[in-house]
C-alpha cells in the first residue's frame, strides 16, 4: 500500500464512527430551516452537504483542511529552489489533513510518476476533435474516453464491499489526476502551437512538469503549482464541486464524476469567468489602442458594461463578502514578478474602480474581486494568451479537490443524493396558507 493511501486508510479508520455517530444518535437533530427563496433561488445557503476538505467563510475567504491560503503557501513544504508549495504535497495535505513530511511528497511524486502515461487512443480521440472545438470540450471527453480503465467500476462487478469502494475510487483519482498535466498541456499544444507536442519529464514534480510541457520557462513552474493549489476547491456547494459530489454518489466512477464536473466548471458564471475578464479586458484594450486607460476612462468602461445589462467579470461572489484570498495571492505573484505587465496596471486600475461603481448600483451582494480577476492575467503574461484554455487550468486544479472529495464521500458510506422539488402549487399553498 503507498504511503499516502495508508495514512488515508488510517483516517477512515479514524473518521467512520464520527459520521455513524451522528447519523444513528442525533439522525433527527435539526440544523436549518430553508425559505421559499431558498427553494427558487439555486438552494442557496442551505446547510446540506459534508465535507472536511475546505470550508468558505465569508469573510476569511476559503481554509483548506482549517488553514487559510496564506498559511497553506507558508507552512506546506516548498519544492527544491522555489517558493511554492507542491501540488503532491498539498493533495497529500488535502486528502489526509496531515502536514506532508519531504518524504510523504516524495512518494506521492513517484506515485504520480508511476501512474501517468496517458493512453494512446486518448490522444487519438483528442487529435479527432474539429480544430475549433473548445479546449474544455476535449478536456472533458478526453477523461471520459478513459472510463473503461476504471478500476471501481471493474470491482463493483465482482461485488466489490461498500467499505471497500473507496479504495477503488482512490485507485481511480491517482491514476486520473497523474494524467491531467499532460492531457490539458497536450490539448494545449495541439490547439495552439501547431501539434508541436514536448514529451513528459519523470524527473520534475507536477507543477513543473506541466510547465515543461506546456513549453514556458520558470517561474511558470511556480505558477502552475500557485494556479492549481488555489483553483483546487471551494466547499461543495459550488456547481463543479456539487456536480462532482452529485454524479458520483450514484457510484459513477471517478472518470464519470470528473468529466460531469469540467462540465459545470465550463459555464461562464463559474470556471469560464476567468476567460471572459481576459476577453472584456482585450476590449478595453483595443478600444484604449493599447494605452492604459486613466481612473474616468476606466470607470466609463465599467459603467457602460452595466448599462448593456452584462457582468463585470471576475468581480462578486455567492459566498464570500470580502475581498477573494485566492485573488490576493495572485496579486501579491503579480507585484513580485510582474509589476511592469500593463494587464496588471488595468487589473490594478479595475480593483480602484469597481468595487465603488457596483456599490453605487447596488445589486451585488459583494463587490469584490474573485479569484478570476487576476489568474488570466498571469497566464497571458507567460505567454499563455488563448483565453479559452484558462478554463482547463481551472479543471485540473479544481480536480485535486473534488477526487478527495469524492473518495472521502465513499469512505464515510455518504449515499445516494437526493433531494425533494415541489410544485410552484405547493410552494403558493405553503405561502399563502391553503395547503390543506
Ligand atoms: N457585475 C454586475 N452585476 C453583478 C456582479 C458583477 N460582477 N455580481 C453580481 N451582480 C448582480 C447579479 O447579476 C444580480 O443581479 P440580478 O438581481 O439582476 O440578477 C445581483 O447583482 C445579485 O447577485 P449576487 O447575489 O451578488 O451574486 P450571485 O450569487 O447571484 O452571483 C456571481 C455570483 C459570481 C455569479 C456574480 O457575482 C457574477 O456574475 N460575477 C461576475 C462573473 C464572475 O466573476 N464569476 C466568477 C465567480 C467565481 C468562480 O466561480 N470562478
Amino acid at each position: 500500500m503507498s504511503v499516502l493511501k495508508k495514512k488515508l486508510y488510517e483516517k477512515i479508520v479514524i473518521e467512520r464512527p464520527r459520521t455513524e455517530k451522528l447519523l444513528k444518535e442525533f439522525g433527527n437533530v435539526k440544523v436549518d430551516e430553508v425559505t421559499i427563496s431558498q427553494i427558487i433561488g439555486g438552494m442557496r445557503d442551505i446547510k446540506s452537504l459534508v465535507t472536511d476538505i475546505s470550508y468558505l467563510d465569508p469573510l476569511d475567504g476559503i481554509r483548506f483542511r482549517g488553514l487559510t491560503i496564506p498559511q497553506v503557501l507558508e507552512n506546506l513544504p516548498k519544492v527544491s529552489g522555489g517558493e511554492m508549495p507542491s501540488v503532491e504535497g498539498f493533495f497529500y495535505f488535502l486528502l489526509t489533513g496531515e502536514m506532508p513530511t519531504d518524504e510523504d511528497v516524495d512518494s506521492v511524486q513517484k506515485e504520480f510518476n508511476s501512474r501517468k502515461k496517458v493512453p494512446d487512443y486518448v490522444i487519438d480521440i483528442i487529435h479527432a476533435f474539429p480544430k475549433d472545438s473548445h479546449p474544455m470540450t476535449m478536456f472533458a471527453s478526453a477523461i471520459m474516453s478513459m472510463q473503461r480503465e476504471s478500476v471501481f467500476a471493474k470491482e463493483y462487478k465482482k461485488n466489490l464491499k461498500k467499505n471497500d469502494y473507496w479504495d477503488a475510487y482512490y485507485e481511480d483519482a491517482m491514476n486520473l489526476l497523474a494524467k491531467l498535466p499532460e492531457i490539458a498541456a497536450h490539448i494545449y499544444r495541439l490547439k495552439y502551437r501547431d501539434g508541436d507536442i514536448i514529451s513528459a519529464d519523470d524527473k520534475l514534480d507536477f507543477g513543473a512538469n506541466f510547465a515543461h510541457m506546456m513549453g514556458i520557462e520558470k517561474p511558470y513552474d511556480e505558477v502552475a503549482r500557485l494556479y492549481f493549489i488555489l483553483h483546487s476547491d471551494h466547499e461543495s456547494g459550488n456547481v463543479s464541486a456539487h456536480t462532482g459530489h452529485l454524479v458520483a454518489s450514484s457510484l459513477s466512477d471517478m472518470y464519470y464524476a470528473i468529466s460531469a464536473m469540467l462540465n459545470g466548471l465550463a459555464g461562464p458564471l463559474h470556471g469560464l469567468a476567468n476567460e471572459e475578464v481576459l476577453r472584456w479586458l482585450q476590449g478595453v484594450k483595443t478600444a484604449m489602442c493599447d494605452k492604459i486607460p486613466t481612473e474616468e476612462e476606466m470607470k466609463k468602461f465599467v459603467r457602460d458594461t452595466l448599462k448593456e445589462g452584462q457582468v463585470i467579470p471576475g468581480f462578486g461572489h455567492a459566498v464570500l463578502r470580502r475581498t477573494d484570498p485566492r485573488y490576493t495571492a495572485q496579486r501579491e505573484f503579480c507585484m513580485k514578478h510582474l509589476p511592469d505587465e500593463p494587464l496588471f496596471q488595468y487589473t490594478s486600475l479595475l480593483l480602484k474602480v469597481v468595487p465603488p461603481i457596483l456599490l453605487e448600483q447596488g445589486k451585488a451582494k459583494n463587490p469584490w474581486p474573485n479569484v478570476d480577476a487576476q489568474s488570466g492575467v498571469i497566464q497571458w503574461h507567460y505567454g499563455v494568451k488563448e483565453y479559452e484554455f484558462y478554463t482547463v487550468l481551472f479543471g485540473i486544479g479544481r480536480a485535486l479537490g473534488v477526487c478527495s472529495n469524492i473518495i472521502w464521500a465513499r469512505a464515510l458510506n455518504y449515499p445516494l443524493e437526493r433531494p425533494k422539488s415541489l410544485t410552484t402549487k405547493m410552494l403558493e399553498d405553503v405561502a399563502f396558507g391553503t395547503n390543506q
